[in-house]
């Protein structure tokens, strides 16, 4: 008899529960008829179901009746802090024009810039909320916001503190990024490093004083940054003390993530044109490489990340919304365990691995969330399917029973 349970203030019985846990070695981390058990906001005890008696338990007991529960879902990339909408450019784009000839003329990622810098942090917040809300609704419990449309130090401090007003009234975590690096900002069209200067001396420095981000990304591509100019992000952002992450390869082959791998970055994202010497960086530094198939559906992209030489290599594959006005105006993390799968055949278990113990490492909270252990936070999500491969096989039910964030049911 395995009597810890007794210390929990409450416990989800006859359970399968998908643990994520990669020293459990079924598909999964898959444990039938087993029990779960909280205390103080962390998972403290799972046990098989016929090694625990019931009669003397005090707590909460919540009979699943032998349905799914998961690790919380955790949304990796995100930029859900923006004013305005772009479908103006949406449907200049089914007219013909690309994404890099609308953002070459000046719209794009600029036209985002001018309607959040139009707002103050209250008006962020205001139209952020139902973007999160249906992430929160669908399952998600840690979120990544970055900022990236204000492009001034002023604006940029008021993006990051909208994220972190925005999630205070949610159940929810929050991992915050400056990706001041997202585009040049028209006061600095000719003077690109310039801009740049101005990130490593000024932005990133009072951003980790201020405790606003945990993380520096910047986009490294032929209509943003070089990977020179990444560079000098990196080693500023090392020196802060801030986790790395870039959005690289997503368009052409900049060598970014290699780049970014030598810097021990937490994650390297979007990747369609990682080549091999870039795997091979990722596999030295154990960085996760992170996938964005809602940017390749939306964007109408035609080349594939390589996700058999990830696996080959055995990268840890995280996969996340890229919630965006521009490229992925789709507000949920369920659809993209579907598209990952059909899109880039990731197979439903890398899906879900890629939205929670691989996310968690994207955002530097291995150690914390992203998988059902004894002792990490109890992010946990109960869902009316009897095989976790229906997370990513049915889009648009709503399958989920029970929310729990740090032990509490928030939503059911
Ligand atoms: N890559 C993307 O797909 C988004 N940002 C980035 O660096 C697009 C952002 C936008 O178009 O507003
Ligand atoms: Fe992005």
């Amino acid at each position: 008899m395995n009597s810890a349970y007794q210390n929990c203030q409450r416990i989800w019985i006859n359970a399968q529960i998908a643990t994520l846990d990669p020293l459990i070695k079924t598909s999964y981390g898959l444990l039938k008829d087993h029990a779960i058990g909280v205390k103080d906001g962390k998972i403290a005890f799972i046990s098989p179901q016929q090694e625990i008696d019931l009669n003397a338990f005090q707590g909460d007991i919540i009979d699943t009746h032998g349905h799914c529960l998961t690790p919380g879902l955790i949304d990796s990339h995100t930029h859900l802090i923006y004013g305005g909408q772009r479908s103006v450019e949406f449907s200049q784009r089914l007219n013909g024009n690309t994404y890099e000839e609308i953002s070459r003329a000046g719209g794009g990622i600029l036209a985002t810039v001018t309607a959040t810098r139009a707002l103050d942090e209250d008006g962020l917040v205001e139209q952020a909320q139902p973007r999160l809300e249906a992430l929160l609704k669908e399952g998600v419990t840690t979120v990544e916001i970055k900022s990236g449309y204000g492009l001034t130090l002023k604006d940029e401090l008021k993006m990051l503190r909208a994220a972190k007003k925005l999630v205070k009234n949610y159940p929810l975590r929050l991992r915050s990024t400056l990706l001041a690096a997202h585009a040049i900002p028209p006061e600095y069209q000719n003077s690109s490093d310039a801009y740049i200067k101005l990130i490593c001396e000024e932005m990133i420095p009072q951003v980790a004083a201020e405790g606003l981000a945990e993380a520096v990304d910047i986009f490294c591509e032929k209509i943003a940054f070089s990977a020179a100019q990444s560079e000098q992000i990196f080693v500023a952002t090392q020196k802060a003390g801030l986790g790395i992450k870039i959005h690289a390869e997503q368009l052409s082959n900049s060598h970014g993530a290699e780049l970014a791998a030598s810097f021990s970055a937490w994650s390297v994202d979007h990747l369609e044109y990682l080549d091999e010497t870039g795997i091979k960086a990722l596999k030295k530094s154990g960085t996760v490489a992170t996938l964005l198939p809602g940017a390749f559906y939306f964007l109408g992209e035609t080349k594939k990340p390589p996700v058999a030489l990830l696996r080959q290599y055995q990268i840890p594959i995280a996969l996340a919304s890229d919630l965006n006005p521009g490229s992925c105006p789709l507000a949920s993390l369920r659809l993209m365990l579907n598209m990952g799968c059909i899109l880039f055949g990731l197979t439903p278990e890398e899906a879900l691995q890629g939205t929670t113990r691989n996310a968690a490492t994207a955002l530097g909270l291995g150690d914390t969330v992203g998988t059902l252990t004894v002792g990490k936070a109890a992010d946990m999500l109960l869902w009316n399917i009897d095989n976790p491969a229906q997370l990513a096989y049915q889009f648009g039910q709503n399958s989920l029973l029970q929310r729990i964030f740090a032990g509490e049911i928030s939503y059911a």
